[in-house]
């Protein structure tokens, strides 16, 4: 008999079906056990005897035959899609048997700690709770592909080892390499602009390195990054595109994953024709009058300036998003393109949604003389970028691009408080899958 998916019982009342799935809960009823079975498609309830259930317990892998039968009226589980129904166990095979869960996988909402969740990473991700937000995720990679291409991009994979660090600073990881020093990559920045006069558009979805030296609750050692990069674009040009992937990857999330948005309690994100934008002065003066703090002389803004500028953004424009421009050049990688009226300042941006920086860029230094110098005058050496370099030395046309974090965005979507619930398998400075604590120091490992 073919396998029944349990979203496809509720068309097949009256008719034998072979199920295949997890225990997902167990209640035992004097002689009757209700089983809810699990599949990719979700739950369905099992009605069977005691003997049928033996030993049976959660997370077990089991082949059940049974007859569908539309349940009474009062009895219907508004809860569940498939709550209209429900199987009567005819023959009952257990494949696998599974160990005792270290916690109750049956509630609702796992009442766990994260580091707890995180430890148990290949159930806490069985939850249906928890693989939604990775649902929410693939939409956002879907959402940001079909922008990308929308806006003529090509799709490239770059590698992730380098001979240069490319956003600069110490959160680096060296690797060894070949007895060589080599660099795990903290952006696939200078393999999108090498492309740049290949293909004029390119996008690419790259992992990317970073020691981050803290824990904080938006940075992970090693992320997704969603980039663009765009030749012949000027400054006004690539705005308009950073904001256009943004908001047409948010709609794609909102149509797709309506159910999931509901579940988690989140409203439709605000986006207006027209995201405002300001430069980082202007935004901190806003921020000045409206909270009386004053940072209009940080070189940068704060985390708690993105979040009032956010409050700004929706009780003036009715946006979620805000575009901040203009931050000063020195705070910016060394490849980013001064404005020429004010070259204090670069022609960079961030867009900040919900109060939190999702992505940042800028228009590029596209000359070969500028971009020397502006590598010299942050104290990189040349030899370093060889290849890089290169491109530029054979015609490199005015282009800029920008990148989002993928982790960032489906934790910003779903308002989740900590980036790592958005990481299947976050790495932090205090883990890599298992705590970093719980491991043997290298020396005592087994044959090191
Ligand atoms: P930036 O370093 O600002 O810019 O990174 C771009 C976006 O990537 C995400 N991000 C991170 N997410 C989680 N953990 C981290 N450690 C982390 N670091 C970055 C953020 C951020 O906005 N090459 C430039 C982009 C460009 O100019 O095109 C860059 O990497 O969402």
């Amino acid at each position: 008999m073919d396998r029944t998916l349990s979203s496809e019982t509720t068309h097949k009342i009256g008719e034998t079906v072979l199920l295949k799935g997890w225990v997902n809960t167990r209640r035992d009823h004097g002689k009757i056990v209700f089983i809810d079975l699990r599949d990719r498609t979700g739950l369905i309830q099992v009605v069977m005897t005691g003997d049928q259930a033996g030993s049976l317990r959660p997370e077990d892998v089991v082949y059940i035959t049974g007859l569908v039968k539309a349940r009474p009226e009062k009895l219907v589980n508004p809860r569940l899609a498939t709550g209209a129904v429900e199987i009567e166990a005819q023959n009952v095979t257990l494949i696998e048997k599974a160990a005792e869960l270290p916690f109750d996988m049956g509630q609702q909402v796992l009442e766990l700690q994260l580091p707890t969740l995180l430890d148990n990473r290949t159930l806490s991700l069985r939850h249906p709770r928890i693989s939604d937000i990775f649902l929410v995720q693939a939409a956002v990679l879907e959402g940001f592909r079909l922008a990308a291409r929308e806006l003529g991009c090509i799709e490239i994979v770059v590698p992730t080892i380098s001979a240069s660090a490319t956003e600069g600073g110490a959160e680096v990881f060296k690797v060894n390499y070949y007895g060589h020093s080599a660099f795990l990559t903290q952006s696939p920045q200078l393999y999108k602009q090498m492309l740049v006069p290949s293909y004029e558009r390119v996008y690419t979805i790259a992992h990317i390195y970073r020691s981050e030296p803290s824990v904080t609750t938006r940075h992970l050692s090693e992320s997704t990054q969603l980039d663009c990069e765009i030749g012949y674009a000027d400054f006004t040009e690539l705005m308009d595109a950073l904001e256009f992937v943004g908001s047409r990857t948010v709609k794609h999330v909102t149509e797709n994953c309506a159910g999931i948005l509901s579940r988690f309690g989140i409203a439709p994100a605000w986006i207006p024709p027209q995201i405002p934008r300001l430069k980082m002065r202007e935004a901190q003066e806003i921020i000045k009058q409206r909270t009386g703090v004053d940072h209009t002389l940080e070189k940068d803004l704060m985390p708690e300036d993105e979040k009032e500028i956010w409050r700004w953004a929706r009780e003036v424009h009715h946006s979620d998003f805000v575009t901040i421009t203009h931050y000063p050049t020195q705070k910016r990688a060394f490849y980013t393109m001064p404005d020429p009226q004010n070259p204090e300042y670069s022609l960079s941006y961030d867009l900040i949604f919900r109060g939190v920086e999702l992505l940042s860029g800028s228009q590029r230094i596209n000359n070969y003389d500028q971009l020397l110098a502006a590598m010299k005058s942050r104290g990189l050496n040349p030899d370093d970028f060889v290849m890089y370099l290169q491109a530029f030395k054979y015609g490199m046309p005015p282009e800029g691009g920008f990148s989002f974090g993928l982790e960032r965005f489906t934790m910003l979507i779903l308002e989740l408080a900590n980036i790592r619930e958005a990481s299947m398998f976050p790495r932090d400075m205090e883990r890599v899958d298992v705590r970093l604590s719980a491991l043997k120091k290298p020396r005592q490992r087994a044959g090191v």
